[in-house]
């Protein structure tokens, strides 16, 4: 098991460095065609999360939202959803397992005043991001990890209990079979591992405005499945995975969380939009930035933002195909929508 780790251990770190195929390169079309049309700007209540899950998510939240409730009420209960969906092998109790065959879960929470909260590496309690609301409410910090995390949400009556399903062991088992296998973001899903695909889901980042045109967001997820023991992505980082002010708007992010760590990626897009950008070329600046500072590696990573603004206007943006999001107001109910990526071929 030892030599194991250590074989693991050298493969994840290797991962990076190892010669990359070469991709198609940038794909002038996409990139050079017309943006799409702004979404109308809509007098009240919106909800958008990413994934195809995030329809999910948002029916959960318009139930808030669609009453005159709070934007922060309406995400901390969409984010709860998918933590409590056992289908979603990517967040809460259903998550795969960190190398080490433990669940670790981080979440974050904000909401358009600059109140925040977080808790990463947490294990053994199954809605993270309803402790991280705590951590905001009932503390003076930001973000308590691991144990602390633990000792904190059971103190605040969160039942502690074991949630690593079956079938996440037993993926962890095959896993452990496969030398071969390298991490790679989006590819959770071993029996239908096809990264950057939109059956292939991972985050949670859910962002709503409310009638009173206050904004709030949530990230939540399991992180990278057989990630390093310890180690944290974005979701649980203000300015990495979420970030939220009343008088711009909020982003958020999924994808490999190291680079949106690199890069403060969703207070990027939030400035961005603040010197006036739209959502959407928040975005896709934001994924320039990615790719300028880190080319060989944004071949073969998948990142993508989503944004909404204090209007009401949505966008987003990925470096592969595949990153769909999910749009509710009174309107649109469960719309699905494509984000434009950079490059115009799914990765493989
Ligand atoms: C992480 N950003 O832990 C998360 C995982 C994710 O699409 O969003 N994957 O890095």
């Amino acid at each position: 098991m030892t030599s194991r780790r250590r074989f693991l251990h050298s493969s994840l770190l290797a991962a990076g460095a190892a010669a990359l195929p070469a991709l198609p390169a940038l794909a002038a079309a996409d990139a050079k065609a017309a943006p799409p049309p702004a979404p109308k700007a809509i007098d009240g209540a919106r909800v958008v999360s990413t994934w195809d899950f995030g329809v999910g998510a948002n029916q959960a939240a318009w139930k808030v939202l669609g009453e005159g409730g709070a934007a922060l009420d309406a995400v901390e209960a969409g984010a709860r959803w998918a933590e409590a969906d056992l289908c979603n092998a990517t967040v809460g109790r259903c998550g795969n397992p960190d190398r080490d065959g433990v669940l670790t879960l981080d979440a974050s929470l904000m909401d358009g005043d600059g109140r925040c909260g977080a808790v990463a590496a947490l294990e053994d309690i199954a809605h993270p991001v309803s402790v991280a609301r705590r951590v905001m409410e009932r503390t003076p910090h930001v973000l308590l990890v691991g144990a602390g995390a633990q000792q904190f949400a059971i103190e605040q009556g969160f039942p502690k209990e074991p949630l690593l399903t079956d079938k996440a062991r037993a993926a962890w088992n095959e896993w452990r079979k496969t030398s071969k296998y390298q991490p790679v973001i989006n590819a959770e899903r071993l029996d239908n591992a096809k990264p950057g695909d939109k059956h292939n889901h991972d985050t949670l980042g859910i962002l709503a405005i409310d009638r009173a045109g206050k904004l709030a967001g949530a990230c939540t997820t399991s992180g990278m499945a057989w990630k390093l023991h310890g180690r944290v992505g974005d979701s649980p980082i203000i300015g990495a995975g979420l970030y939220v002010d009343n008088e711009v708007g909020a982003a958020t992010a999924s994808g490999v969380g190291e680079e949106m760590l690199r890069n403060a990626a969703s207070f990027l897009v939030v400035e961005l939009m603040r010197q006036g950008r739209s959502p959407d070329e928040a975005c896709r600046e934001a994924i320039d930035r990615v790719v300028r500072k880190r080319p060989q590696a944004s071949k073969t990573l998948q990142v993508c933002f989503l944004a909404i603004n204090k209007h009401g206007e949505v966008g987003a943006h990925a470096l592969h195909r595949g990153f769909v999001y999910a749009v509710c107001d009174a309107g649109k109910r469960d719309a699905l929508l494509d984000a434009r990526s950079v490059y115009a071929t799914e990765q493989t």
